[in-house]
């Protein structure tokens, strides 16, 4: 049995510390200059407060900061590429959509201005806790917000239908709540570029690799029989993948009311999968939504937080219904959780009650 020698065993150990190193230090660089990007994003915004503008209603819990810089500014010149696969997948990818200094710009701006919730609700006998950050804004395509007041602001105003006449009461269950102006910039400029129309933004903050969305599809009626979203990624790189749905006899449970909507029984059909960047842009167009199942996994990499933008148009009450109660009001009762949060260095605290040390 060969010897153990002392001196290799002692040089093996501060091989084996100094190849393991690197990784935590650079992971803990890397967070490092990502605090540090933040803060400076944060003291730009305090030294040029006195030309701070606000996007204000009486629905947001706060005012919400106006971007100092043109979104159409960062418009990439790479256009959308068309992707069809097994028949019933259709996608145009922009890779990028926005230029890359830009889409940073717009992720900071996004993660440290918007109200985020975390939502809990049940299901039966089920208590769901969301496992990410959500805020939507917009309203379906049967009513519309009553214009401004002419000083600017829409305090005290609320939606009343197109056709005309007035709202039933409790049409809505919550309030609606119209696009702030970095949103409804940036929704015009992919309705341009995608040639489709939206009426809502919804918004998924990843705070890191726990953070996932499960399989799942955007087929709900209210959006219509083939809608289109466009889905932007801003900020840390995630997987994003594609699961086809379990078919009969050739054709999938269209509507998927019960087998297949959450993925279950659907594993034996292809996967696709991207790795979608900060900037880059997704449709997912025609028979996508009612064949195809799509997710963000967990991943236990360490990654930084990743905001997503869905733009989509729901067609009726239903849409708004569903979409304010699950990404911003639903709560377990008396818990206080679905109070506004914001980002601070790497946490997430209440909008409410905090106050910058000065
Ligand atoms: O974060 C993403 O890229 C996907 C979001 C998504 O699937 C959804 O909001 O329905």
């Amino acid at each position: 049995m060969p010897q153990e020698d002392p001196l290799r065993q002692t040089q093996m150990d501060a091989f084996v510390t100094r190849t393991k190193r690197p990784i935590e230090v650079v992971e803990a660089s890397k967070k490092k200059q990502r605090i540090k990007e933040e803060e400076e994003v944060k003291e730009e915004i305090a030294t040029s407060s006195e030309t701070q503008t606000y996007s204000k209603h009486w629905t947001y819990p706060i005012d919400i900061l106006n971007p100092s810089f043109r979104i159409e500014d960062g418009l990439s010149s790479q256009e959308g590429s068309n992707i069809r696969k097994h028949g019933d997948l259709d996608l145009l990818y922009f890779s990028p959509f926005l230029k890359k200094d830009y889409a940073q710009q717009l992720y900071l701006h996004l993660l440290n201005n918007m109200p985020w919730y975390r939502v809990t609700y049940t299901v039966g006998a089920r208590t769901i806790r969301t496992p990410r950050w959500t805020t939507v804004f917009g309203l379906d395509d049967t009513a519309e917000f009553e214009p401004p007041e002419e000083d600017g602001t829409v305090a005290g105003r609320g939606v009343r239908p197109k056709k005309g006449g007035k709202l039933p009461a409790k049409t809505y269950k919550n309030d609606p709540r119209p696009l702030p102006l970095l949103l409804s910039q940036l929704k015009k400029l992919v309705e341009e570029k995608t040639g489709a129309e939206y009426n809502f933004c919804l918004l998924n903050l990843y705070l890191d690799g726990k953070d996932s969305i499960s399989y799942h599809s955007d087929d709900e009626g209210f959006l219509g029989e083939n809608p289109t979203i466009a889905s932007m990624s801003l900020g840390s790189t995630r997987t994003f993948l594609f699961k086809q749905k379990e078919k009969d006899d050739g054709v999938a449970y269209a509507g998927n009311k019960n087998k297949n909507k959450k993925g279950k029984g659907v594993g034996k059909g292809p996967v696709e999968k991207f790795q979608l960047n900060s900037g880059d842009l997704i449709v997912m167009r025609s028979t996508t939504q009612r064949n195809w199942l799509h997710s963000i996994p967990k991943t236990t990499t360490t990654v930084g937080p990743r905001i997503n933008i869905t733009f989509r148009k729901a067609m009726n009450v239903k849409g708004t219904n569903n979409y304010y109660h699950f990404n911003v009001h639903a709560a377990l009762k008396d818990s206080g959780e679905n109070e506004a949060h914001r980002y601070s260095e790497g946490n997430m605290v209440k909008w409410k009650g905090v106050v910058d040390e000065e």
